[in-house]
């Protein structure tokens, strides 16, 4: 039987692996030590907020070889996403306008990449039948971040996410398992310096130090895993952002070079294009399973949905149209979250109401400038326009 030249192999699996839609392909060994203290610190602070997956299976998360034994090396993989015509600056600019993050304007991420991480490994076992795997995308106790910068991807940024040189932040990542002995990447170097940029942009305060993010505070996380009531000190931070926040990205000097993503699935639906918050408010539940099928979006449900929108249309600047929308929405509706938030919102346009009146500034109007937008918004799209121009 003849043995397995696997530097040969691992050359293979970098090109296979690009064939199949990924930008880069790196591989790493299973030593995630050098994390396990920022990770047990993070949650005992209690950074993780509702996510009570963290509190489980610590031990899988910490030793990929808990998770699946056997495991010898993982293969992490890179695919972009940025969309063509991202409209950064021109939707964050217009606060009647729905703000949804890049990464979910298409078709949902998840199935993707496992399916081409699935056939990378059929790819590999043609070539080496003793191979072992497993794909994982984002859902399993995995510490990704850690394994990327191991496997050469990109450094961990003071954002928390994946960074890389060339190609920025604007991508997901994937692994993939293996139990054979391939020869590992070189790590990639921090190279963030002295830039702040993330930290002091973010609209919330969430990256309370370089490398960490209370999730808690993050508009990502309080849009999309958050269950319940929104605490009100960060509704109006949230402006009209309805699902996930890109800004701590957007600021990224390495972003300004990334590529655009030629993968059709990840293209933003027209539904989302230039779209209305009034018009999104107005989906009834069978619309909006409709429009987000085979999207991330789904995964929230409707409720929050609605919760998300009404935060945003109570930022909005003041419309009748919008007052109408959220009275008759809060007419018909026995959630109490949602009373909570259809009153909060129009508590906010009705403060707007009182100034539009009288032309005069009120106290609700300090941190707004003459776009309805909050200051740090404004500071954010004028950093954009500069920085992105191509994408803004
Ligand atoms: C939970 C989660 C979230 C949470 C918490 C985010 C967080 N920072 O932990 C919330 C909902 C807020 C979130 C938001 C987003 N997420 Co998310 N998320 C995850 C998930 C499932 C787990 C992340 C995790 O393990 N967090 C735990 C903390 C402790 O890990 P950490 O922040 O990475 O911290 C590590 C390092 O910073 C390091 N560290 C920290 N301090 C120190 C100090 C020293 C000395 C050392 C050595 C190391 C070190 O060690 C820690 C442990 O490894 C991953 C997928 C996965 N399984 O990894 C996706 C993932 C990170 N998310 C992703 C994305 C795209 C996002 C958003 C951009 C989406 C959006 N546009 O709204 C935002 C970005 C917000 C942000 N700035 O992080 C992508 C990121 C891709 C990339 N380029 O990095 C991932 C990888 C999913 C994927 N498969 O593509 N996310
Ligand atoms: S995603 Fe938004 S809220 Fe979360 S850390 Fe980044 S800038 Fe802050
Ligand atoms: S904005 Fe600056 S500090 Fe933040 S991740 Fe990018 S380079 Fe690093």
């Amino acid at each position: 039987m003849q043995s397995t030249d696997y530097q040969q192999l691992a050359n293979h699996i970098k090109a296979w692996g690009k064939s199949l839609g990924f930008q880069q392909v790196g591989i790493a060994d299973v030593d995630l030590s050098k994390h396990h203290s920022a990770l047990l610190d993070w949650i005992s602070k209690g950074y993780h907020g509702q996510m009570s997956f963290f509190e489980r299976n610590i031990e899988k998360r910490m030793d990929p070889q808990a998770l699946v034994p056997g495991t010898l090396r993982i293969i992490s993989v890179r695919m972009d996403y940025l969309p063509e015509d991202a409209k950064f600056a021109n939707t964050l600019e217009q606060s009647d306008k729905a703000y949804i993050s890049r990464y979910a304007l298409g078709r949902d991420y998840h199935k993707i990449i496992r399916k081409r991480l699935k056939q990378l490994a059929e790819k590999i076992q043609q070539h080496c039948a003793e191979l072992a795997y497993r794909p994982f995308v984002d859902s399993a106790p995995v510490l990704e971040h850690a394994i990327a910068e191991k496997a050469g991807i990109g450094w961990t940024g003071k954002h928390s996410l994946t960074l890389n040189e060339h190609a920025g932040s604007w991508f997901f990542l994937g692994e993939l398992f293996v139990n054979i002995p391939l020869p590992v990447d070189n790590p990639a170097k921090e190279n963030c310096g002295t830039c702040q940029a993330c930290i002091s942009i973010c609209p919330t305060k969430a990256i309370v130090a370089p490398y960490k993010v209370d999730a808690r505070r993050c508009i990502s996380y309080l849009t999309i895993e958050h269950e319940g009531v929104i605490p009100t000190e960060f509704r109006q931070a949230m402006g009209n952002r309805i699902y996930g926040c890109d800004d701590c990205q957007l600021v990224c000097p390495f972003n300004r070079e990334a590529s655009i993503s030629d993968e059709k699935d990840f293209a933003r639906r027209e539904v989302f294009e230039d779209v209305s918050l009034l018009s999104l408010f107005s989906w009834t539940e069978s619309d909006f399973l409709k429009h987000t099928e085979g999207s991330a979006i789904r995964r929230i449900g409707y409720a929050k949905w609605q919760r998300n929108l009404s935060i945003a249309l109570g930022n909005a600047s003041y419309s009748p149209d919008i007052l109408v929308a959220l009275n008759d929405a809060l007419a018909v509706n026995d959630d109490p979250c949602l009373t909570e938030h259809f009153s909060w919102a129009i508590d906010q346009q009705l403060a707007k109401q009182v100034q539009w009146q009288k032309h005069r500034k009120d106290e609700h109007a300090i941190e707004l400038n003459e776009l309805g937008i909050t200051r740090q918004q404004a500071r954010l799209v004028r950093l954009v326009k500069k920085g992105l121009p191509r994408d803004a």
